[in-house]
């Protein structure tokens, strides 16, 4: 069985982040998401998600490609998260291209192109009225 492991904030759900499960997914038998705690994103940019963790993480774990949701606490914890959970690859988005190369000893390190058009902060600005 291979195991995959990728990471992410998802607030304010889109299609984007959905493309990017299902390609994670096929990467592998078991895919596993560590989503950001409100913490770390507060910490990182010191304002919160639009949902709050406990939902963020509600709707990750009711996809059909998702078997496994963990709160990603730390930047810094990755190494740790990828032994704890035996995964053997990490994939994350092409907006985080070469940043994960440390981690090939560990496993294999795979960056997948990002949906075009679509992100969480060009929605809440079209919400807002801006887009
Ligand atoms: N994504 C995508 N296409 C988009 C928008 C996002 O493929 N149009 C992908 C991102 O590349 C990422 C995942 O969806 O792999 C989640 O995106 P974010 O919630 O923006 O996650 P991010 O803030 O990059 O992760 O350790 C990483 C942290 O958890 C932060």
């Amino acid at each position: 069985m291979r195991r995959v492991i990728t990471f992410g904030t998802y607030d304010v759900f889109h299609v984007g982040h959905l493309r990017l499960l299902e390609r994670a997914r096929a990467h592998g038998d078991y895919l596993i998401v560590g989503v950001s705690t409100d913490q770390l994103n507060y910490s990182k940019k010191q304002r919160l998600p639009i949902y709050p963790e406990q939902e963020r993480k509600a709707i990750i774990a009711s996809l059909r490609c998702v078997d496994e949701v963990f709160d990603e606490e730390s930047l810094e914890m990755k190494g740790e998260y990828i032994r704890r959970h035996r995964a053997d690859v990490l994939v994350m988005g092409d907006d985080w291209a070469g940043r994960f190369d440390e981690f090939t000893p560990l496993c294999e390190v795979i960056y997948l192109e990002r949906t075009p058009s679509i992100s969480t902060t060009a929605l809440i600005e079209k919400i807002q009225g801006g887009g």
